[in-house]
């Protein structure tokens, strides 16, 4: 990915089917709102934009105390997996880079799969760097809320307590060895037993307090680069601490840094290892004046080549001491 333009399709999935608060659906307008295809054009990508994968029917309630029948979210989530995967296959077939925006973080069960049956054939890894408060692995048997969005890396590992009615051949596998985590403050009891025994790479906020993030980053990408692994990075808003990213459904105090963040994002871009890339869990409804919104378009800006002092080639023009004396 790095120096060299890309070929960026935008892939909007409009969904809160696997959250508990509603809202989220709206994620992919409020990102073009607040500038996301201009961004990536003004750093010289090309941009095609997929416009949005939603569910036929609204997503409105008549049970207040449930927005939507659990085995309805639950259908929406698996079909808008199904039909994702399909379409990040296809980008990923052509040579192009898959940017989805959701949406919940249940989406990344499609796009991870993507990638994962885009690279199976190749022989290639895919390695996933997934940046969020949450460890989202629980399963069936350990969430405590039964919301999916808390469950895709679970079932993308392949947990068997997920059955059949999970699965299609559109559903991919990794391996949770090929798994980092980074930024969770906030895992499950049973999800944490479960972390630990599949052997998932959990960078939590106090990891990164006391080694800091660029030699934790350095590590991530080493392990991937060497691997000449894709890597497919899920950026879940809820990452970054609430005080700079409000609009969010599941906030956790004391997440990353405004720079915390953009160092990640800037380290990704220069390792020049990433395929694919989700951006998840934006509430359009409960963000301020789009400031969430803002803040994710600035940190794609930032993982697709925009740095503080940017790279143009060769010497400026300016008016020199000389030139004014004349
Ligand atoms: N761990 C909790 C659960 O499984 C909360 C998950 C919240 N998930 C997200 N995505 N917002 O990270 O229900
Ligand atoms: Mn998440
Ligand atoms: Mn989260
Ligand atoms: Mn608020």
């Amino acid at each position: 990915m790095p120096a060299k333009p890309r070929r960026i399709d935008l892939i909007g999935i409009a969904t809160a089917a696997g959250a508990s608060v509603r809202g989220c659906g709206m994620g992919p307008e409020a990102l073009r709102v607040a500038g996301l295809p201009e961004a990536l054009v003004e750093l010289g990508h090309d941009i095609a934009d997929h416009g949005d994968l939603r569910r036929p029917h609204p997503e409105i309630s008549t049970d207040p105390a449930s927005w939507r029948l659990p085995e309805q979210r639950k259908a929406d989530v698996l079909e808008l997996a199904a039909r994702s995967s399909e379409l990040g296959a296809t980008v990923l077939s052509q040579g192009n880079f898959p940017l989805y925006i959701g949406g919940d973080h249940s989406i990344a069960i499609g796009t991870v799969s993507a990638a994962a049956r885009h690279c199976e054939p190749l022989g290639r890894p895919v390695h996933v760097l997934w940046i969020d408060a949450h460890a989202d692995f629980n399963t069936l048997l350990t969430s405590p809320t039964g919301n999916l969005h808390g469950m895709p890396l679970a079932l993308l590992c392949g947990e068997p307590e997920f059955d059949d009615s999970f699965r299609g051949p559109w559903l991919g596998r990794i391996d949770p060895r090929n798994v980092t985590i980074i930024g969770a403050r906030s895992v499950d009891r049973d999800e944490r037993r479960l972390l630990r025994a599949r052997g998932v790479d959990i960078i939590d906020m106090r990891r990164i307090d006391e080694n800091g993030m660029v030699a934790l980053m350095r590590g991530v990408l080493a392990k991937a680069r060497d691997a000449g692994a894709h890597l497919h990075v899920s950026l879940d808003l809820d990452a970054m601490d609430p005080s700079i990213a409000p609009g969010g459904g599941t906030l956790v105090p004391g997440g990353l840094s405004y720079r915390e963040a953009h160092l990640i994002m800037e380290m990704l871009y220069e390792s020049g290892v990433v395929g694919s890339l989700d951006l998840v869990e934006l509430n359009p409804f409960l963000d301020h004046g789009g400031r969430s919104a803002t803040l994710l378009v600035d940190l794609v800006a930032s993982l697709f080549g925009r740095t503080i002092m940017g790279e143009e080639a060769g010497p400026v023009e300016f008016v020199t001491e000389d030139a004014q004396a004349d």
